[in-house]
């Protein structure tokens, strides 16, 4: 195939080195120089081996043309400059061609480009896999779950324009002749608290935004919207309302279209947008304390504008939602009373309603996107994974959202060390090839720090996990403080966890007591406590579930499920924080069960700027994702390792001895088609079971060898069949 020279800029004058193996000599400062020098000619892909490095450019670069995808079809990795496509493309033969699921990897830190390198996924295997009408359509809707998930899931953060507050794995599954048949989203755990807050500058979830800036004023009308989003409390208290980079108007109709073409009915759009409004107007239902002055406690609406228009739209009655929001019936003895809210109650009552309509609206979406995009026939089908999960953060002030999604990347990253550092290590050892080992950090510490099980008398019970579900469930008076000087007990020692007197930065002398420091993988954490508990509960006041129930609405009440009065289980739902670690884990043995790729995104400056890399911090970050370790085992070690059968019965005409059969050793065998080859003999190892290649291309040339070999075999046999006839 022909290179388009002189049209595509990425084939011509390759900067450094493209795979990082090939650095000489192999220092930290090398490695960090030649992704610089790359990134500086928007070279923005290394390899490792088969891993890519991706360096954000923060600014469109010419690297995702058609052309470019049609180069990258078919190809073997080393052949054309790094890139995504190339990554993908492996991933999508090796699961058409050798039937073995694949998942692609995407870690790096907020604002590293994870989510951008997704789609750049999904963009190259829907134009390489094959067409035709119910094809394209499934590719359509796959495609288009995108950016409907992004308006509700991802937002503006001070780190990221459009950072995603959920966590995205999708499985797209595939018929035996590699054509997309659909695909199943699991999503994990948002972070809803944005609903009601934002920190200063950020902002709340797109959709909001979106709506109120694209909506024509027939549908504002219908949803009692006004257009301007500081009219609204949930939108402005957080100081900024537009984003340079985010266009709102003309993402309202790319949502709208996306909608539709997924199969969303005119009325599902309707009542998806009826409850992004009543967030808004809920947002804005004010309180005060009662106006009798007789000595009760409790709180009033001074308005009953907002919340009319939201039983409107709800389908609710006016006095039951009033109730809800400003009394809450507490169960003494058997008895049910109802007992007045403090103002401060009732906001907070409010504020959880709010979430919980959010969360749950956006968990229907995404299952409402999984019935449509889901395999509609009974045939065996083959997946590719692309997992884009938010990325590590650190704020100024870190909370329970934080430490879940730090969580979540710390056991990204023990997959990718067990994959890549340990098993491989752990394999040269088990055959008996002759190996240095090379030393890691191991993050397997710090998971355990967090999710160990409580229970085993040999361990203390220090999984922060278990500890916080623990409060949760105690009786009595328990409190964010309460669960934090357990914590502070059971952790004192834990090289991996710091207790109170952690200082917020070096001049600041004073000590925060209400706070925990965790040394991720990644870089310090201090943690707040505040808040903790609650949102690792995250119960709603009965009284409102039960509303929401009795709502008209036709999605609602299913939210509600809990809210039914006729409900006889009063279980209590598993918390947050062991729904999360519970996902975490299938998530895990999904990623397991399948081939891995990795992309690991880098992010050149903390101020979005093109042209921009900051060496400190892309030194921090090569550094914790293990990028140099990564190098040392792949530079030392073997890129391509098969069982002595199986290389023996593919490559087997390759040599006079074993062809048309060898009844030798295998490994013999195998020795006699390398020598066959004259592939040199410091290129390969014998392991006990399998023959190990260092050099990929030479598998390349051994292969293409085999398929001149298998055409020239078929030649003969047609010239001797036609000498037959
Ligand atoms: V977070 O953990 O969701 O907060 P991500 O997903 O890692 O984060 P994202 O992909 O959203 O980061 O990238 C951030 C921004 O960088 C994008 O909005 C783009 O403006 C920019 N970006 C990222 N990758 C590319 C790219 N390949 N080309 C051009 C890019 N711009
Ligand atoms: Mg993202």
């Amino acid at each position: 195939m022909a290179l388009h020279q002189g049209t595509l800029a990425i084939f011509e004058n390759n900067v450094g080195v493209s795979d990082a193996v090939l650095l000489h000599p192999l220092t930290e400062e090398n490695f960090i120089q030649n992704i610089t020098d790359r990134f500086n000619h928007d070279q923005i892909y290394t390899y490792i081996g088969n891993v890519v490095v991706s360096v954000n450019p923060y600014k469109p670069v010419e690297l995702y043309t058609h052309d470019i995808i049609d180069e990258y079809r078919n190809r073997n990795m080393y052949e054309l400059p790094p890139h995504i496509y190339a990554i993908t493309d492996g991933a999508y033969r090796s699961m058409r061609d050798r039937n073995s699921d694949q998942c692609i990897i995407i870690s790096g830190e907020s604002g590293a480009g994870k989510t951008e390198a997704s789609k750049v996924i999904m963009q190259y295997v829907a134009e390489v896999s094959g067409k035709g009408q119910d094809i394209d359509r499934v590719k359509e809707q796959l495609l288009q779950s995108n950016p409907v998930l992004e308006a509700f899931g991802n937002a503006k953060t001070n780190r990221n324009d459009n950072s995603s507050r959920f966590g995205k794995y999708m499985d797209i599954e595939f018929d035996y002749k590699g054509d997309p048949l659909g695909g199943v989203i699991t999503n994990y755990l948002l972070e809803k608290s944005r609903v009601a807050f934002q920190m200063k500058g950020e902002r709340n979830f797109h959709v909001f935004y979106q709506l109120l800036r694209g909506a024509d004023k027939e549908l504002l009308d219908a949803l009692k919207l006004s257009s301007d989003p500081e009219s609204y409390v949930f939108l402005k208290q957080s100081g900024c309302v537009d984003v340079d980079t985010v266009d709102d108007d003309h993402s309202f109709s790319v949502i709208k279209n996306g909608m539709t073409v997924i199969g969303f009915k005119p009325e599902e759009v309707t009542m998806t947008f009826q409850l992004v409004a009543s967030i808004l107007k809920l947002g804005n239902v004010l309180f005060q304390p009662k106006s009798n002055k007789d000595g009760t406690d409790g709180c009033e609406l001074p308005n009953m504008s907002e919340i009319s228009d939201v039983c409107e739209m709800l389908g609710c009655s006016t006095e039951l939602m009033y109730e809800a929001l400003t009394t809450r019936t507490v169960e003494a003895k058997g008895d049910k009373v109802k007992r007045d809210l403090e103002v401060a109650e009732a906001i907070y009552a409010r504020d959880a309603l709010c979430k919980a309509i959010y969360s749950r609206l956006f968990s229907w979406l995404v299952s409402r996107i999984n019935d449509s995009i889901k395999v509609k026939s009974k045939q065996k089908t083959k997946a590719m994974g692309v997992l884009d999960i938010y990325g590590f953060e650190v704020f100024k002030i870190n909370g329970y959202e934080q430490f879940i999604i730090n969580y979540c990347n710390e056991k990204l990253q023990q997959i990718f060390i067990e994959r890549t550092l340990k098993e491989e290590q752990e394999e040269y050892v088990k055959e008996g090839i002759e190996w240095i080992h090379v030393e890691y950090f191991n993050n397997a510490v710090i998971c355990d720090l967090i999710e160990k099980r409580p229970g085993r008398k040999d361990k203390p019970n220090t999984g922060i996990l278990a500890m916080l579900d623990e409060e949760c469930m105690r009786p009595g008076n328990v409190t964010d403080m309460t669960f934090l000087e357990k914590m502070n007990v059971s952790c004192a020692t834990h090289l991996h966890y710091e207790s109170r007197g952690c200082r917020k930065n070096q001049s600041d002398k004073t000590l925060d007591i209400d706070v925990f420091r965790l040394k991720h993988f990644a870089g310090s954490v201090v943690y707040k406590v505040n808040g903790f508990i609650d949102k690792n509960n995250d119960l709603l006041f009965r009284d409102l579930s039960q509303a929401m129930f009795k709502c008209k609405h036709k999605l609602l009440p299913s939210f509600f499920p809990e809210g039914d009065p006729k409900l006889k289980s009063r279980k209590r739902p598993p918390t947050a924080g062991s729904q999360f670690k519970a996902s975490v884990t299938e998530l895990m043995d999904n990623l397991l069960s399948k081939s891995p790729n990795y992309i690991r995104c880098i992010k050149p400056n903390d101020f979005k700027k093109s042209g921009q890399l900051d060496l400190k911090l892309v030194e921090h970050q090569v550094r914790y994702l293990g990028l140099m370790e990564n190098v040392r085992v792949r530079r030392a070690g073997y890129a391509f390792r098969q069982i002595y059968e199986q290389f023996l019965f593919r490559y087997k005409m390759l040599a006079p001895e074993t062809w048309p059969s060898w009844h030798g050793a295998p490994k013999e065998g195998v020795r006699l088609i390398l020598v066959a080859q004259d592939v040199p003999v410091d290129e390969y190892a014998f392991g006990k079971t399998k023959i190990f290649i260092q050099n990929p291309k030479l598998l390349f040339d051994i292969e293409e060898r085999r398929r001149q070999k298998m055409h020239d075999l078929a030649t003969m046999v047609q010239k001797i069949y036609k000498g037959w006839k």
